[in-house]
């Protein structure tokens, strides 16, 4: 385990050196809690400060607002996560005396929310959505074994914590960890500081293996924490409570270098968190898919921070536009997986960087019914019929092709396509036939009248029927 990790203490390096940072000097006070803020205010995730000695929490928000409330007892190891899953980070508290987790889910005083038995009194728990799901848990430490045991879900009802779903070998004895998404991909895993050479070392998996950075950052009693600070990017990084000056030092980046923001908080008895104690600026929700050679617009929310916003696109295929109210829109010549990037900018000039995922799919991805050369010839009828102005294209491409407005299927094919319709325009298909649709060779009945805007003829591999009197046109 000792290989893992490559002691390159050739100068020691005194570490974080602070370059003034530039922002409005203030004092604040709260009671005999007196912060003197130097911010740069591009800060989302934010720290906070508890008081062993008090179990009182000071949470920062923006500007330098701090929150202060009671959560738990003197002695009470804290920790900040999102236990419900709504993108707000709240405390919890490893209480080594009775050895269980209290979870809060709000910022206030009161009760637990969630408690469990953790266990192991000499276990140092770790915050954070190991699994990428938008939940944090809490998983294990053991310094005694230098091993990461990682838990996926929370416990509940005074129950255990349960199984580890794995575990893996991770630094030294004595290094501190910390928890953080330090390549951004929504995954958190875990940093260690050693404060014996000031190395902060971290992986971006849950494997066993050398880091995948190391840097100097921080002196021998520096407390670590890590989010996601500066210009928002979704990655993670470090910062410290230094506790003999009573001062945070942030690092925009996962690199050696001058601490680029520093706050004065606290005093030095006390123990750092960070968190979103709001929700985080960017766009909300994930974007439906779009089909190729069909027109598209979705739209996100803006959320966090303080509208009205900016919203600008900084990469991604061509075809797409984004405007203001977070609508993305354009038609897409082509499938696959995309990403588009944008930054969003509040009313107060907080900025988030974002990478928004978008698939374009050829329509028929949700097929297992029929043929894909019939589920793409109904595909070709909607679009050379101007399908999104349909009067009723109900289901279509949001399920399988069988339950899409007008369709019928038996024995594995298509059998009835009826787009009547009822008003004047019947449903409004507007444009020729494809030829494609001579791939429905299985249809019975096909009733595309009332549609005057509809031009064409029906295609001869389908023109008889069966029945007699089937095609109406
Ligand atoms: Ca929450
Ligand atoms: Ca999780
Ligand atoms: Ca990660
Ligand atoms: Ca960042």
């Amino acid at each position: 385990m000792r290989r893992i990790l490559l002691l390159l203490a050739t100068a020691l390096v005194a570490s974080l050196f602070a370059a003034p940072v530039a922002g409005a000097q203030t004092d604040e006070s709260e009671g005999d809690f007196t912060i003197a803020t130097v911010d740069s205010d591009q800060v989302t995730d934010r720290v906070g400060l508890i008081d062993p000695v008090t179990g009182i929490w000071h949470i920062r928000g923006a500007g330098g607002a701090v929150n202060s409330f009671f959560y738990g007892n003197p002695g009470d190891f804290p920790m900040a996560g999102d236990w419900d899953c709504d993108g707000i980070s709240t405390p919890g508290l490893y209480r080594q005396s009775d050895g269980f987790v209290y979870l809060r889910n709000s910022n206030t005083e009161g009760i637990a929310n969630i408690r469990f038995f953790f266990g192991n009194p000499g276990d140092i728990p770790l915050a954070g959505d190991f699994n990428g799901d938008g939940c944090d848990t809490v998983s294990i430490y053991r310094a005694s074994e230098s091993r990461i045991y990682i838990i996926n879900q929370l416990g509940a009802n005074d129950g255990g914590l349960g199984a580890a779903d794995f575990s893996y070998i991770f630094g030294n004895p004595g290094d501190k960890p910390f928890v953080g998404d330090f390549d951004g991909d929504g995954v958190d895993t875990v940093g260690l500081h050693r404060e014996t050479t000031g190395f902060v070392y971290f992986r971006n998996s849950h494997t066993q293996g050398i880091a995948n950075a190391e840097f100097f950052f921080g002196d021998p009693g520096d407390r670590l924490v890590a989010g996601d600070w500066g210009v928002v990017d979704d990655v993670d990084s470090p910062a410290i409570f230094r506790p003999s000056l009573a001062r945070f030092f942030f690092r925009y980046t996962n690199t050696q270098g001058n601490a680029n923001e520093e706050i004065q908080m606290g005093s030095f008895q006390m123990l750092p968190v960070a968190g979103s104690w709001t929700v985080k600026l960017g766009l909300a929700g994930t974007l439906p898919k779009a089909i190729v050679d069909l027109p598209y617009a979705a739209s996100l929310k803006p959320v966090g921070g303080t509208g009205p916003y900016t919203i600008t696109k900084t990469s991604g295929p061509a075809w797409v536009s984004v405007n203001n109210n977070g609508r993305f829109s354009g038609t897409p010549p082509l499938v696959g997986t995309f990403s588009v990037g944008i930054t969003v900018t509040d009313s107060k000039g907080l900025t988030a960087n974002q990478l928004v995922p978008l698939t374009v799919q050829d329509g028929c991805d949700t097929n297992n019914q029929i043929p894909d050369a019939e589920c793409l010839a109904l595909v070709a009828l909607y679009k050379s019929t101007g399908g999104r102005g349909w009067v009723e294209d109900t289901n279509w491409f949001t399920t399988p092709p069988c339950d899409w407005f007008g369709v019928d299927c038996a024995g594995g094919h298509v059998t009835e396509l009826v787009l009547e319709g009822t008003a004047n325009n019947g449903n409004n298909l507007n444009g020729p036939i494809p030829p494609s649709i001579g791939a429905l060779t299985f249809l019975t009945r096909l009733n595309l009248q009332h549609n005057s805007l509809l031009t064409g003829a029906i295609p001869t591999q389908i023109s008889t029927m069966p029945t007699p009197g089937a095609i109406t046109a």
